[in-house]
């Protein structure tokens, strides 16, 4: 199987356990509206980036029994929550105001201002419910295991949540958020936009990582090597972000183009332009693939999708 077939495979069965990790309610349920946006924006498609790198982390140090399915499924259902929650947000009035993402009307458009909030809020706690979830002593009690190995992995499961809360939190992806908004129509320096970058949108990519890892029994020096490989997977991830905000098209992205224009954002492009733009995703990316050359493990599909991420196309 070649890349994209498997990349295509791998995608689809993130779908599948997305929707079967979805909130639901009862015909008639008078909160039914929620459950609608909800649904509305997680199945709206996307690339679902950061299940994959969970699972594709989980996969490099992964054997045989290393964890329980259920449990890596429902910490990739959960970020995906998480990062979906981000976009209805950001597409909100208050912040970047936008009327189209993944292809389609943005959820507040769609259902409304206060719906797109509460749906916001409902994907966030909702992640957690499902996280959450893995703490059940159920999912961990088969033949021929100790009490010593449910525990083990009840340990792991509690440093992933950790991680979860703590990347999509305050120190993390929501403050690169606060330095974005209010950097807005100013003009930052690289160390700043590069703080910003890496916070907004490399905590989350962090988090997916280092989830993946830890649940697959990576030991804490392990795992910062992987969060240090996520931070420049994400500031790769960004730029090109930014280059695609200024070179694609809406039919393409799926969103509003020249949108960091519009809202005046700080963005690597608009810092040093295109050329060097495309040259720093492909250091970002080499240099993390190097970072993850310190493990004793590999994963080739890994490595292929961090070249892919450098010649996205949205
Ligand atoms: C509102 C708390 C809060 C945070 C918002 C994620 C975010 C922070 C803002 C969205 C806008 C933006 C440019 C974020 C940077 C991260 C990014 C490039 C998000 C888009 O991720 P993709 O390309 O989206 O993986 P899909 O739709 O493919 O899942």
């Amino acid at each position: 199987m070649d890349f994209h077939q498997e990349l295509e495979k791998k995608a689809g069965q993130i779908e599948e356990l997305i929707k079967k990790y979805m909130p639901s309610c009862k015909e008639g349920d008078e909160t039914k509206t929620v459950y609608e946006a909800v649904e509305y924006s997680l199945t709206a498609g996307g690339k679902r980036l950061r299940p994959m790198l969970l699972g594709e982390t989980f996969a490099l140090f992964g054997q045989e029994r290393a964890m329980e399915a259920e449990t890596v499924e429902r910490f990739m259902a959960a970020i995906e929550m998480i990062h979906t929650y981000s976009l209805v947000h950001d597409d909100l009035p208050a912040m970047d105001n936008d009327e189209y993402r993944r292809g389609k009307k943005t959820t507040h458009i769609q259902f409304g201002e206060a719906m797109g909030i509460l749906a916001g809020d409902a994907l966030l706690n909702y992640a957690f419910e499902t996280a959450l979830g893995s703490l059940d002593i159920r999912i961990y009690r088969r033949e021929n295991t100790t009490a010593e190995e449910q525990l083990e992995k009840l340990i792991r499961v509690s440093k992933a949540l950790q991680i979860l809360a703590k990347k999509a939190g305050i120190s993390g992806m929501i403050g690169g958020q606060v330095i974005d908004i209010e950097a807005e129509g100013t003009c930052l320096g690289l160390p700043v936009l590069d703080r910003l970058n890496a916070l907004k949108t490399g905590a989350l990519l962090e988090a997916s990582m280092m989830i993946g890892a830890i649940l697959a029994g990576a030991d804490d020096s392990q795992a910062a090597v992987i969060e240090e490989a996520a931070r420049y997977i994400g500031l790769a991830f960004q730029i090109q972000d930014d280059i695609l905000d200024v070179s694609s098209t809406t039919e393409i992205l799926g969103k509003p183009v020249h949108s960091d224009e519009k809202n005046n954002k700080n963005t690597y492009v608009a810092l040093y332009g295109i050329d060097k733009a495309q040259e720093q995703v492909r250091s970002y990316s080499a240099h993390a693939c190097d970072i993850l050359d310190k493990l004793p493990h590999s994963n080739v599909f890994l490595r292929e999708l961090i070249w892919y991420l450098t010649d996205r196309k949205n």
